[in-house]
C-alpha cells in the first residue's frame, strides 16, 4: 500500500472550533487593472466628468511643472512631483463629498489644490514653513504627511469616530506602494476592516519608492490582493484611466458611506519624474521605461477618448490650457513674494503652556533678534 492510499483510509476533520468565516472570492482583485477610456464602458461615462477631469487634469500637469521649477529658483525647498499620476490626484478629490475627508501623502498637493485648498498655502509645507499652511477643517483636508502612511491610521480614527457620533462622514487616505510595507498600514486597515470604519485606501503603485522598485517592496500577487488578508475588497485599477479611478474610488465612497466597510483600491501608474528635485531617478531607472508609460500619458488617454466622441477640439483645448497658464502665473507671482515669518513661531503649538525651558529660549531668541534690530542688521 502506497502512503497515498494508506492516507485515503484517514479523513481528518477540521477542529470544532473552525468554520469558514468570510468567502475570499469576492474580496479578491480582477487579474487585470479596470479601465473605462478606449473600451467600451466610455460610451457610458458622463461627457460633463470627462470634461471636468480634463480640464483638472490640465491644470494638475501644469501645476507640477511650475512647482518643480519654484524648486530651481529656489522658491521652494522640494517637491515631490505627481507629473504621470494627476488621473490619481483628481479623482481621489472628485470622488469625495463637501463633508468628507481627505488624508494625503507628501506626493499629493494636487489632490489637495483639487479639492480646493489655495495652490499657493498647499506647498507651505514644501517651502520649509513649520505649520500646513492650510486650516484642515476648512476643506476636510488632513496636512501633507510626510512620515509614511501614518495617515492611514489617522483617516481610520477619524472615519470610526465620526460613525459612532452618526456623521456622515468617510475618509479617504492615499499612499504610495512603498507605503504599504509599513506597520501603519497594517494597522490601519485590520482595525478599519473588523471595525467597518468608511474609509477608502488609496495606493498609487507608481513603480518605485525612491529607488526601490515594487519586485523589492512585495511578494504579494498585487498590492490590492492584501486586502483579503484584512477581510475587505481590494480593487486594481488603470491609474493613468481618469474615468476609471473616478468611478472605482466613486463606488468604494458610496460602498462606505452606507455601511459597507472598506476598500483598498491600487491604482497602477507611474512615477514620470524623480522622487523629489533631490533625487537622481537615471541612477535606478532607464529611459525606456519612462518611455513607454509616457505613451500611457493620463492627460493622452483622455483627450484620445474626448476627441473621438467629439467632446473636445482646438477651442476646449486651448481653453484648459489659458486656464492652466493663469494659475501658474499667479502660482508664480504669489510664490516669488518672501513669505514674512517670525522665528519665535517655532516655540508656538509645542506645549498648550510653555515649559520653564521653553519661556528661557524663547527669551534668548528675542533678545537675540532685539539686539539684531539694534545693531541695524
Ligand atoms: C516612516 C518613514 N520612513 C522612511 C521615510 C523616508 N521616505 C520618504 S519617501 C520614501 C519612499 C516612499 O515611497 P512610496 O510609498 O512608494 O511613495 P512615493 O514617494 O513613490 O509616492 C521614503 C522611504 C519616511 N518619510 N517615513
Amino acid at each position: 500500500m502506497t502512503v497515498m492510499e494508506q492516507r485515503g483510509a484517514y479523513r481528518p476533520t477540521p477542529p470544532p472550533a473552525w468554520q469558514p468565516r468570510t468567502d475570499p472570492a469576492p474580496l479578491l482583485p480582477d487579474a487585470e487593472p479596470f479601465r473605462v477610456l478606449g473600451t467600451e464602458a466610455a460610451a457610458q461615462a458622463d461627457p460633463e466628468l470627462l470634461r471636468r477631469l480634463y480640464a483638472q487634469l490640465v491644470l494638475g500637469r501644469r501645476y507640477n511643472a511650475q512647482a518643480t521649477a519654484l524648486t530651481k529658483q529656489g522658491r521652494l525647498a522640494v517637491y515631490p512631483s505627481s507629473t504621470g499620476q494627476e488621473a490619481c490626484e483628481v479623482a481621489a478629490a472628485l470622488a469625495l463629498e463637501d463633508r468628507d475627508w481627505l488624508f494625503p501623502s507628501y506626493r499629493d498637493t494636487l489632490a489637495v489644490v483639487a479639492r480646493g485648498v489655495d495652490p499657493v498655502e498647499a506647498l507651505t509645507l514644501l517651502r520649509g514653513d513649520w505649520h500646513t499652511g492650510y486650516d484642515p477643517y476648512e476643506h476636510r483636508v488632513a496636512p501633507l504627511c510626510t512620515p509614511l502612511a501614518t495617515q492611514l491610521p489617522h483617516a481610520v480614527g477619524l472615519a470610526h469616530a465620526a460613525r459612532l457620533k452618526g456623521d456622515d462622514v468617510v475618509a479617504l487616505a492615499m499612499v504610495g506602494d512603498g507605503g504599504t510595507s509599513e506597520g501603519d498600514f497594517h494597522e490601519a486597515l485590520n482595525f478599519a476592516a473588523v471595525w467597518q470604519a468608511p474609509v477608502v485606501f488609496f495606493v498609487q503603485n507608481n513603480g518605485f519608492a525612491i529607488s526601490v522598485p515594487l519586485a523589492k517592496q512585495t511578494a504579494a500577487p498585487s498590492l490590492a490582493h492584501k486586502a483579503v488578508g484584512y477581510g475587505m475588497p481590494g480593487r486594481l485599477v488603470d491609474g493613468n484611466d481618469a474615468a476609471a479611478v473616478h468611478e472605482v474610488l466613486s463606488e468604494a465612497v458610496r460602498r462606505a458611506r452606507e455601511g459597507g466597510g472598506p476598500t483598498l483600491v491600487e491604482a497602477v501608474t507611474y512615477r514620470i519624474e524623480a522622487h523629489t528635485n533631490a533625487d537622481d531617478a537615471t541612477r535606478y531607472r532607464g529611459d525606456a521605461e519612462v518611455e513607454t508609460w509616457r505613451e500611457h500619458d493620463p492627460i493622452l488617454l483622455l483627450e484620445r477618448e474626448l476627441t473621438a466622441r467629439g467632446l473636445l477640439d482646438d477651442d476646449a483645448r486651448q481653453t484648459a490650457r489659458d486656464a492652466a497658464e493663469t494659475m501658474a502665473a499667479d502660482l508664480r507671482a504669489r510664490m516669488n513674494q518672501d513669505p514674512v515669518l517670525d522665528p519665535a513661531d517655532l516655540f508656538a503649538h509645542v506645549y498648550a503652556e510653555d515649559t520653564p525651558q521653553l519661556r528661557e529660549q524663547r527669551a534668548l531668541l528675542r533678545a537675540e533678534l532685539d539686539a539684531e534690530q539694534e545693531g541695524g542688521h
